[in-house]
């Protein structure tokens, strides 16, 4: 199972002292607590990461949702390797190189049909603010210049733009720029009722008409305001929120009825992660847009898309051939070393048949997952896909801690978990085996045994 680690002996990370972790700010981490007690990552291949100090972790976060391929693909190193050697940069306005337009289409070959034009970004929450611009600009491009109002959901997250974080419905995220935000932005409640849901096996039985509030909201602010829904399929960072039973064919049909465009923000759920490419594919709803990032190039080169449907692309496509259509890009928008890494990470999603082995491992995932009801604090365990979640009951007064708690165990016994308030996350590569399942699982009820 173990794996030997490539080249273990301590890396420059270990010597790294108090006064040298300073300057690094680093993102959504409590900077203090972590420089006391780091945790440096030196390696990673396969399922496993080595820590700077020679200890083994077995992955079952995939990075962060990303790594879907499992780490240090050699094919994809290759790739990277010989774009630099042969076009490192090039300018993405005005100018074209063949990886962008092959990315292109080997995304559309795989995303649901109808949607058949690929943005490059560098990011999710790039994405997410990209689709919601082409959402308002589309509008107005058709001449229904009102539509101006976004629709997100609470406990959403759309990444940290001012457009992600005024859509998205995670308090701390949203509270420091409250006054900066979108204007006209309204959300729709969330699905998460353990009273109700508890304990469910995929989809959950109870809140199908939770998507009945963007009826009301229509009828509040009037259709013709109204420009745009956006929704994870199934909502990742704020703990894993698997859709209802009917909810999201619910939403694209009050969409539909009303001229609203629907947009999923498939960053966690898009290549592969559910059993089927997309979850719009999963779930049976095609969305008009979809935003994604992360696995398109299995994590390891930054970059995102937004995929949009024909009928979005060729409203823009209406001025004199010569008129920019779209005021809006990245200098990084399809990179080549991106792309490249993107077109090697799809060929080994094809050729091991990746994108949908989640649906193949579902059933042995769900059943380990559920073996751990029971457990001491566990309120709910949820799954999908290659998907957990897992509720503690929180420690009076501490909200987090518990939870927090055990990702420190699991890391020092070397299993790597996402936690998210008192919730925990797992969503391994998608090479993950059965093996690894059970050593997955073992090791986290051995922790939440001891308590
Ligand atoms: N949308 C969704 C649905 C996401 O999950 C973003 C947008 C933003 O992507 P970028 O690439 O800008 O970070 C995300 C990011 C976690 C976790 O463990 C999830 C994300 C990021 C970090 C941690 O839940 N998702």
């Amino acid at each position: 199972m173990s794996q030997p680690a490539p080249n273990v002996a301590p890396t420059p990370a270990a010597q790294l002292t108090r006064a040298e972790l300073e300057a690094y700010w680093m993102p959504f981490t409590a900077n203090r607590q972590f420089k006391e007690r780091p945790r440096i990552l030196a390696r990673a291949s396969g399922m496993y990461y080595w820590t700077h100090d020679g200890r083994q972790i077995l992955d079952a976060t995939a990075g962060m949702w990303c790594v879907n391929a499992g780490h240090g693909r050699p094919e994809i190193a290759e790739a990277v390797a010989r774009q630099l050697e042969t076009l490192d940069y090039g300018p993405a306005f005005q100018m074209g190189h063949p990886g962008a337009f092959e990315l292109a289409n080997e995304v559309v070959k795989i995303s649901p049909k109808g949607l058949d034009h690929v943005f490059f970004t560098n990011s999710g929450s790039e994405s997410v603010d990209t689709a919601l611009k082409i959402a308002l600009a589309y509008h107005r491009v058709r001449g229904e210049a009102t539509r101006t109002r976004l629709i997100g959901r609470e406990r959403g997250y759309h990444g940290v733009g001012f457009g992600g974080i005024s859509v998205g419905g995670i308090a701390p995220n949203r509270k420091m720029w409250s006054s900066s935000l979108v204007p006209g932005v309204d959300h729709l409640s969330h699905t998460h009722d353990l009273a109700k849901n508890a304990f469910s096996r995929g989809e959950p039985e109870h809140g199908a008409h939770l998507a009945d509030e963007l009826e009301r909201l229509v009828v509040l602010h009037d259709a013709s305001t109204i420009a745009a829904v956006i929704v994870e399929p199934i909502a990742g960072s704020t703990g894993v929120l698997i859709p209802p039973k009917g909810y999201l064919k619910r939403l694209r049909e009050i969409c539909d009825r009303h001229g609203i465009l629907l947009i999923f923000d498939e960053v966690i759920t898009g290549f592969g992660r559910t059993g089927s490419p997309f979850a719009a594919q999963e779930f049976g709803v095609t969305p008009d847009m979809i935003t994604c990032a992360k696995g398109l190039t299995n994590g390891c080169v930054p970059m995102g898309a937004v995929i949009v449907k024909k009928e979005i692309y060729d409203a823009f496509m209406q001025g004199p051939p010569n008129a920019i259509e779209l005021f809006h890009g990245y200098t990084y928008s399809a990179h080549p070393v991106a792309c490249a890494a993107g077109i090697a990470t799809l060929k080994i999603y094809e050729r091991e048949g990746l994108l949908t082995r989640a649906k193949e491992l579902a059933k042995y995932w769900e059943d380990a997952a559920h073996d751990l009801r029971g457990l001491p604090g566990v309120i709910d365990i949820r799954n999908y896909g290659l998907i957990l979640g897992l509720e503690l009951e929180p420690i009076p007064g501490k909200p987090g801690a518990r939870a927090f708690d055990v990702y420190l165990k699991c890391f020092e016994r070397g299993l790597l978990v996402r936690q998210t308030g008192d919730i925990l996350a797992m969503s391994p590569p998608l090479i993950v085996e059965k093996s690894h399942i059970d050593q997955m699982f073992g090791l986290l009820r051995e922790v939440l045994r001891a308590g």
